[in-house]
């Protein structure tokens, strides 16, 4: 253990139901975070969309119906109560929510985490950057997936300082592009937290249903490893509203190894000892950016969106 050793809980949710009230949803984030607290954690990450069930999965053609399950201002009034229990803690934590903002006199709404130090500071925001699913309703899918209808995608991949270390955010499906990882990495990110509601059924292409635990591990511990830093990944999990969604929390070491990981399909907490000093193992060595990196012959990263074959 070092000075920069930081006892993190990844804080686990089973499902939420359409008519579940934030209070009560709250008071569960509050339990798992005194079990956190038993656990000696200093920082505590919930998942994405924790406070509501995770809505996108059904059409709704009125704004007003979609808008319930936003936040105007953060803390709200129901969640003043978890920020309060974490400063008399004095924990950090992290979460995510669906925010609209209307502080430019027109509307905006992000699929949001914010960064809350130990202190009760919200000392990062981040909004979700790779929306993933449709923009019109396909009622040919057993449930919908329509962040992209109902979010404005994030601009920008941002760390902070917090926590003693270089702390980064991104929201569930950011975690399958290595970009994510790199560009925060770029930045000497040390620990990334990343919330998820994965369901396990894929209508696109159902044959990656089996494989939804195994893509979800690869992703997390390859970006871990390929940039040398410390990954949370917390799901919102179990069967909510009749849609199966993946479990399998965990925390990740810089050297791509799981050290912690939640057994079961609900309300859990996971603890381990992240010391921030063996990123530099990683980042000073074989991913020595600096030394190694070739940017010059990455050009096509950001120059092309799509791929663009040869011709035949
Ligand atoms: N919440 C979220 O981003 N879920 C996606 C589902 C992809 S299928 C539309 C994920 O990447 O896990």
């Amino acid at each position: 253990m070092t000075d920069r050793s930081v006892r993190i809980a990844a804080a686990q949710m089973g499902p939420i139901a359409r008519d579940e009230p934030r209070a009560d949803v709250v008071d569960r984030m509050i339990a798992l975070l005194h079990r956190a607290r038993a656990g000696g954690a200093q920082l505590v990450v919930f998942p994405e969309l924790a406070l509501t069930t995770f809505f996108p999965r059904w059409f709704f053609a009125d704004w007003a119906e979609v808008d319930v399950f936003f936040e105007t201002e953060m803390p709200s009034a129901a969640t003043k109560p978890l920020f309060d229990e974490a400063l008399r803690l004095g924990i950090g934590f992290s979460f995510g929510y669906a925010e609209a903002d209307d502080s430019s006199g027109t509307r905006h709404r992000y699929n949001t985490s914010i960064l809350v130090d130990g202190r009760g500071a919200i000392v990062g925001k981040y909004h979700k950057v790779h929306l993933p699913g449709h923009e019109e309703h396909e009622p040919w899918r057993p449930f919908q997936h329509l962040e992209r209808r109902y979010f404005e995608p994030g601009s920008s991949f941002d760390v902070w300082r917090a926590f003693g270390g270089i702390v980064g955010m991104a929201i569930c499906n950011d975690r399958r592009w290595p970009e994510t990882y790199r560009v925060l990495a770029l930045q000497g990110c040390e620990l990334a937290l990343i919330g998820y509601n994965t369901p396990i059924h894929y209508a696109p292409d159902p044959t990656q249903d089996a494989l939804a635990g195994f893509h979800n591990h690869l992703v997390l511990q390859s970006g871990a490893y390929q940039n040398g830093m410390w990954v949370v990944g917390v799901a919102k999990c179990g069967v909510e509203e009749g849609v199966d969604a993946l479990a399998q929390s965990v925390i990740v070491a810089p050297s791509g190894q799981i050290v912690a990981q939640c057994t079961t399909a609900g309300d859990e907490v996971v603890v381990a000892e992240c010391d921030l000093d063996r990123c530099a193992q990683y980042k000073h060595t074989l991913f020595d950016f600096d030394r190694y990196r070739r940017p010059e012959v990455y050009g096509l990263i950001t120059e092309r969106r799509g791929a663009i074959p040869p011709p035949p």
